[in-house]
């Protein structure tokens, strides 16, 4: 079915999801989550659209709201991260979200609280898999203030057996859970490698807004029509190029890069790499816009490990894995330098990665030039 859909050029995510689930029943839930997903980023649209209008732009209170990033939080990072929260929490799919502007996984705590209102309504809510979403709600914000693209980017785990054990509030031998290891059965859901992914994408809010997402067969990309309010099918099963010729690393960088990823680079601006070309630079300093660039044409985005950030400085749960996936589903490759990003098991919910991905005979070039040094990936 998936394929027949993707045919339907123009269908809207709410019917694509509809037919999917139709045809794949166990899919029931992520189209849950999916369609609360794109209300949520339909309204994260207009809030990064009328920023300026609205006075939203700047940061939160007098800049004195510091997140588990140590960044001050512009103020849309605290709304977006609210209206994302919100859109989720109520899908009753989920037993815990970890998200960027938050310190630790968040269980679904209110979770009774939400059954028992629906109870009490004549929504009947069938209890389905439970799922860990883990998302950055506006990556790239500090771009917002000067109407540079910025997105939402998420990943759906499926439930793991910590994550049952949340959901009866007792332990698997049937003791009540105290609020510790109910808090450390929340991290441990959350802490799973991107191999364990069964969704993920991001929506990118540029000149259109873009959610661009798989479910693990295929990617596929919405635009949004504001004329009818759906995110419609505009680029069905999305190939990324072999090759590209454009390579978007943060060079201010180069002199603290390891030495692979320095000669790499050196090759593409000679023209002396595997394609004999010259390569373009590119790098708008907000990895949604930098990565959708790099499915639809092609080339290579990277933010690199170097002297300063030995982990680089994206985030392998609600950043690097979910693009690795994407990436992945679309042909490409995505690594750390030499390993692959899918495969890492998170140690902590906001640790850091090396990203290297793209097209992939692009990142397999640039890997040949770190399998050729001895440094540790
Ligand atoms: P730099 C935005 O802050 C972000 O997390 C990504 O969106 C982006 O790719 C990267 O950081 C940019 O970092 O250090 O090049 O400004």
């Amino acid at each position: 079915v998936f394929d027949e859909v993707c045919e339907m050029s123009g269908v809207t995510l709410t019917r694509y999801m509809m037919e999917i689930s139709r045809a794949n029943p166990h899919l029931k839930e992520i189209e849950s989550l999916m369609n609360s997903i794109q209300t949520a980023c339909k309204t994260i649209s207009s809030l990064v659209n009328r920023a300026c209008i609205t006075k939203m732009t700047g940061y939160q209170d007098d800049g004195c709201s510091i997140n588990v990033q140590g960044e001050q939080q512009k103020k849309l990072d605290v709304l977006t991260n609210d209206v994302l929260k919100k859109a989720l929490r109520f899908t009753g799919r989920l037993t815990v979200l970890a998200s960027e502007e938050e310190d630790e996984p968040v269980s679904m705590e209110d979770r009774e609280r939400i059954y028992a209102d629906l109870r009490n309504s004549d929504v009947v809510l069938e209890e389905g898999n439970k799922y860990v979403a883990c998302f950055d709600p506006l990556d790239g914000s500090s771009n917002v203030d000067a109407s540079i693209p910025v997105g939402t980017i998420f990943g759906i785990f499926a439930s793991g057996e910590e994550t049952e054990c949340l959901l009866d509030d007792e332990d698997l031998d049937g003791t009540p859970m105290d609020p510790e290891s109910r808090a450390a059965k929340c991290l441990m859901s959350t802490l799973q490698p991107g191999t364990n992914l069964v969704a993920a994408g991001y929506c990118l809010y540029s000149s259109s807004a873009h959610l661009v997402f798989t479910l693990g067969r295929g990617v596929n990309g919405f635009t949004y029509d504001t004329h009818i309010g759906e995110f419609v099918l505009t680029h069905p099963n999305i190939r990324i190029p072999e090759r590209g010729q454009i390579y978007s690393f943060n060079e201010a960088n180069r002199w603290d890069w390891d030495s692979p990823m320095q000669e790499y680079v050196t090759s593409l601006q000679m023209g002396q790499g595997q394609s004999g070309k010259r390569y373009s630079s590119r790098y708008i300093g907000s990895m949604v816009g930098d990565v959708h660039r790099t499915l639809l044409y092609g080339g290579i985005f990277g933010y690199p490990a170097d002297a300063q950030n030995r982990d680089g400085k994206l985030r392998l749960l609600y950043e690097a894995a979910p693009m690795a996936f994407l990436v992945e589903q679309a042909g490409g490759l995505a690594l750390t330098g030499k390993n692959r990003i899918m495969e890492i098991r998170p140690r902590g919910v906001h640790q850091r990665v090396p990203c290297i991905l793209g097209s992939r005979l692009d990142v397999e070039e640039c890997r040949s030039f770190y399998n050729a040094s001895k440094d540790p990936d």
